[in-house]
């Protein structure tokens, strides 16, 4: 493991154009459930009936119910040892890219000061009258209004199944992965595109990935460097490594 963990530092270190990816994994070891696996969102709750626009259309107080509670409990997370080691990576390597399809904010709150929220932010809703944006941390299950046009036609800012990604942002992922050398995927189980396809691609212009998961994912491939720990443990090691 320790091997593993020095063969990405070297590569990293030498990388023209590195990208880090995160994923819901990340974020586990601060309390904040996964959507797949075994005590994954999605083994409770229905994908469809609330992360799609048809499930806001025809319920939305369900699917903000559904938000509030999410909001709910990652407000009483903080980050962890794998958010904290990601912004140290980026201070020691400023060109480093980094994406999250994570809506937690704990890479924020870890200090990170910029990176790509390429599924949105549960913190921020969005108005569906003048589409402004507005940060919004109430977890109440008051109506909410858009504090620019007051309409009260607002919803979570964040990406649902079917939609597109964030046009102000998505260019400069996509132009990220296809220059990236290296490519780091962190706690995703590959199964959502386009963030899945990112390690392909990667892969398919000779670039090097590398996979920090405790499990084997679809995205993976033998030609990758897997690193088959927790976040927390893999990334501090090679920050820590990055530092000395
Ligand atoms: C640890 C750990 C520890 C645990 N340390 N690791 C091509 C082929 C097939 C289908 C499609 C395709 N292109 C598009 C699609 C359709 C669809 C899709 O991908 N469907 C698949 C299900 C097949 N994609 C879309 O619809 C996307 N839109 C799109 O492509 O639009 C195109 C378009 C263009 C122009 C006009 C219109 C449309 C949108 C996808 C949106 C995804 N949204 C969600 C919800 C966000 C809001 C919310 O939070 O509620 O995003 S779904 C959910 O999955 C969330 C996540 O970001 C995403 C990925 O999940 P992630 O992060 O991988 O988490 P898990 O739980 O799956 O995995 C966690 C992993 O962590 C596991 O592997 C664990 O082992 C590991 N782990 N502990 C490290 N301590």
């Amino acid at each position: 493991m320790q091997d593993k963990i020095k063969l990405v530092s070297e590569v990293l270190s030498q990388a023209r154009f590195p990208v880090i990816m995160t994923g819901a994994g990340i974020s586990a070891e601060s309390g904040i459930p996964t959507f797949r696996g075994k005590d994954g969102l999605w083994k409770n709750y229905s994908a469809m009936e609330l992360a799609t626009p048809e499930a806001f259309n025809k319920n939305p107080e369900m699917v903000w119910e559904w938000y509030n509670y999410r909001k709910n409990i990652i407000l009483n997370c903080k980050p962890n040892a794998g958010h904290y080691a990601i912004t140290n990576l980026k201070k020691f390597i400023p060109h480093l890219v980094i994406i999250t399809q994570n809506v937690d904010n704990l890479h924020r709150k870890a200090g990170l000061d910029f990176f790509y929220e390429m599924h949105g932010n549960i913190f921020e809703m969005r108005c569906l009258q003048c589409n402004s944006i507005s940060i919004n941390e109430e977890t109440s299950k008051e109506s909410l209004t858009c504090s620019k046009c007051h309409s009260k036609r607002v919803r979570p800012n964040v990406v649902w199944f079917s939609e597109p990604l964030p046009a102000s942002i998505m260019p400069h992922i996509l132009t990220a992965v296809s220059k990236a050398d290296f490519f780091l995927s962190v706690g995703t189980s590959g199964s959502v595109y386009p963030a899945a396809g990112f390690a392909m691609q990667v892969r398919a212009q000779g670039g090097q990935v590398a996979i920090v998961n405790p499990e084997i994912t679809e995205e993976s491939s033998s030609r990758d460097i897997r690193i088959e720990t927790t976040s927390g443990k893999a990334l501090s090691t090679l920050a820590q490594l990055m530092e000395g």
